[in-house]
Formats: C-alpha cells, sequence, structure tokens
C-alpha cells in the first residue's frame, strides 16, 4: 500500500505569553525565527494562532487577535514560501489573514460564529472544521457523551452539510475530532483509539494532540516542556489509526518518527 507523506502542521502561538514581553518588534522577529526553524525542520504549514483557546481562558478581542496575526502573517509570507493557516473563530480575522496571505482556515468552533461559514466560503480557501464541546471557558467541567465518537462524526456531517449548501468545496474541508475541547482523559483516549472511523466520512483527518493536559496527565503530571516524547508517540498512532494532518509544536521530533513509521508503511511486500 502507498500512502502519501503526512502533512505537519507546526504550531505558533502569537499571545502576549508566547514570547517573553519585548515589545511588538521583538514579537514578530521571535516569531520568524521559530517559523523558519519549523520549515527547515520538516513543517508543511505553519498555524498561527492570535486567541489563546486554552481551558479557562477569555476571548480576545477581534482588534488584539488582528494585530497580533496580520503582521506576522504578512512577514512570513515576505521570507518564507510556506502555506500559512490562521488559527481562529472570528469572520474578520479570517477575512484579513488570507488577504495577508493566509491558505488555511483553523477554526477550534468549526465556522460556528455568525458569517463565518459564508466568508470561508467566499474566501475560498482550505477550512478544518474542529470539534468542540462547550466554550473554551467552561469545556472541560465534566464533559458527557453517550458515545464520544458518534457524537463527533454526527456533528461532522452536519457542519460539512451546511458547509457544502453555503459553497465550500469539498476538496476543501478538513477534519478534526478536537482533542482536549471538552473532553476528558477517557474521551481522549477513546477517540485515539477508534480515530480510524472518522475515515468514513471521506475527508483528510487532522489531529491536534501535541503537549496538550492529556499528555500530561498520563505522564504523572508532566510539566509542558516536558512532553515531547509522549507527543510524538500520540502523534504516530494517530498517523497509524488513519490521520494525514498532525499539528505539532515539537516538528523536528515529529518528523523524525513519521520518517520511520512511513518507511515501514511504504515498503512494497
Ligand atoms: C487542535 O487540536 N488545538 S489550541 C493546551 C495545552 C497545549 C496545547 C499545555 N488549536 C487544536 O494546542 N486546532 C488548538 O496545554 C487547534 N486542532 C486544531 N485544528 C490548543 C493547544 C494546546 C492547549
Amino acid at each position: 500500500m502507498h500512502k502519501s507523506k503526512t502533512v505537519i502542521m507546526g504550531v505558533l502561538n502569537i499571545t502576549p505569553d508566547s514570547f517573553s514581553d519585548g515589545g511588538q518588534y521583538l514579537g514578530i522577529e521571535n516569531a520568524i525565527e521559530r517559523a523558519k526553524i519549523m520549515v527547515d525542520q520538516g513543517a508543511d504549514i505553519i498555524d498561527i494562532g492570535g486567541e489563546s483557546t486554552r481551558p479557562g481562558s477569555n476571548p480576545a478581542t477581534t482588534e488584539e487577535e488582528l494585530g497580533r496575526v496580520i503582521p506576522i502573517i504578512k512577514e512570513i509570507k515576505n521570507q518564507i514560501n510556506i502555506p500559512i493557516s490562521i488559527d481562529t473563530s472570528k469572520p474578520e480575522v479570517m477575512e484579513k489573514a488570507v488577504v495577508a496571505g493566509a491558505s488555511i482556515i483553523n477554526d477550534v468552533s468549526a465556522l460556528s460564529a455568525d458569517g463565518a461559514i459564508s466568508m470561508a466560503s467566499s474566501l475560498g480557501v482550505k477550512v478544518c472544521l474542529m470539534h468542540m464541546k462547550g466554550m473554551p471557558r467552561t469545556m472541560q467541567d465534566s464533559p458527557t457523551y453517550v458515545d464520544v465518537v458518534d457524537e463527533i462524526k454526527d456533528f461532522f456531517s452536519q457542519k460539512i452539510d451546511e458547509c457544502l449548501k453555503s459553497g465550500i468545496n469539498n476538496e476543501n474541508i478538513i477534519i478534526d475530532p478536537g482533542f482536549g475541547f471538552g473532553k476528558t482523559l477517557n474521551h481522549n483516549l477513546e477517540i485515539l483509539k477508534r480515530l480510524e472511523e472518522f475515515n468514513s466520512l471521506k475527508l483528510p483527518l487532522m489531529v491536534g494532540i501535541s503537549r496538550k493536559s492529556m499528555i500530561g496527565s498520563l505522564l504523572n503530571d508532566r510539566a509542558v516542556n516536558d512532553r515531547i516524547i509522549g507527543s510524538v508517540v500520540a502523534a504516530i498512532m494517530a498517523v497509524q489509526n488513519g490521520a494525514s494532518i498532525v499539528r505539532v509544536h515539537d516538528v523536528m521530533e515529529t518528523r523524525d518518527a513519521l520518517n520511520i513509521l512511513e518507511s515501514v508503511n511504504d515498503l512494497k511486500e
């Protein structure tokens, strides 16, 4: 069986806490440097986010988000030849980011904001629809499902239908079960175990597990920066179970592991 190469999306967070505060200029310089390193290490896409969606976080204003991400998208577009993804839920940010050079909309709320579907449709770019149960501030307050995989698949079927009806091309849709977004540790483990079931929707499947608390929990509450091996193993398992795009912080380590996996998987019988 020939499997095509797994796509690595490298995470570039542009929230105030992501770069030690040295003013806007330093922020841009640091972000570009980080993006270049990830590209050298094998990233295929750079995902730029200016809104913290961590559990318990409050939403950023449109102006805050635009101020953080637009200058960086323009500068990456200027200096690096790589597809840029914009991690946002706001239609205005989607529009300005695409005008500035982004070619993928990565929306953790799956285009649920007013006007988001029609904006994505008119921009004509790829969109990643991620599943989230609840809102970031409260989503981890004991979420429940009858069957977590079935419920997420039903959510996607409905969303995909809405997207197609509003004129988004099927070829432009990516799905992502949203690890950690309104899911307990057990929900996350079950999603990873049964990931293959999402492939019945016949769309590229993306996952983001990198450094998340599910990894920390399984490693005796390991600190965020010491979750690399756990994250890489989870990414490999996801790819073995049908993911084709992995959103990661540790690009070099993930590329190494994928090279081993792909070498074995591509070996002809
Ligand atoms: C995702 O899964 N996740 S932002 C908490 C952490 C570590 C990392 C330390 N955007 C996804 O990465 N987009 C985010 O604890 C995403 N899929 C897609 N498509 C959350 C994140 C993180 C949160």
